[in-house]
């Protein structure tokens, strides 16, 4: 029992028998096959986007954003008033994650490229667009950017795959191409 010391005192010199060296050695090797995958994935899965990180803070990006909605909404929609903003096309575009939705809703235009920011005001969150099964950790105090180009016009769901409480089910955005 690991309670109580070992009755042969001096246990590390013993040789390691082959059975546990066998293990060792899948363990490696598993180990190894999980490292590569990872660029592996990024490269051939195509789910997880090459992005840009910037350290900022809830109060610098929640300013960022609201700028952008001040700027370019459209429409507000939903019982919760949620603007729908349109950014002209080639812009910086901002979304954040918080309990419990994802603010503002995008309308961007189909072939054009923009470079979207997504960060969290409070907890982590994660972006996944659906349908496309594109999937992205949103985390307080990072800023995450990556180039889009929507390529299918259409209404597309922001969905959170991380869970974040009571109201996680009910964290749905919107991004509208045209
Ligand atoms: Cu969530």
């Amino acid at each position: 029992m690991s309670l109580t010391p070992p009755a042969e005192r001096i246990w590390w010199n013993e040789p390691i028998e082959a059975v546990e060296l066998f293990w060792v050695a899948i363990a490696l090797v598993w180990a190894l096959v999980m490292f590569f995958m990872m660029p592996y994935w990024h490269i051939y899965g195509k789910q997880n986007l090459s992005s840009e990180a910037y350290r900022t803070t809830p109060e610098m990006y929640t300013k960022k954003v609201q700028a952008m909605v001040d700027q370019y909404t459209i429409r507000k929609e939903t019982t919760r008033d949620m603007p729908v903003v349109a950014p002209p096309a080639g812009a910086d575009i901002y979304m954040l994650g918080r309990l419990w939705e994802w603010y503002p809703a995008l309308e961007l235009e189909k072939g054009q490229s923009y470079r979207l920011h997504l960060s969290s005001v409070d907890w982590q969150h994660g972006f996944s667009l659906q349908p496309e099964n594109i999937n992205l950790q949103v985390i307080p105090g990072y800023e995450m950017v990556i180039k889009i180009t929507p390529n299918k016009s259409g209404e597309y769901s922001v969905i959170c795959n991380e869970y974040c409480g009571i109201g996680h089910h009910q964290m749905i955005g919107k991004i509208y191409v045209k």
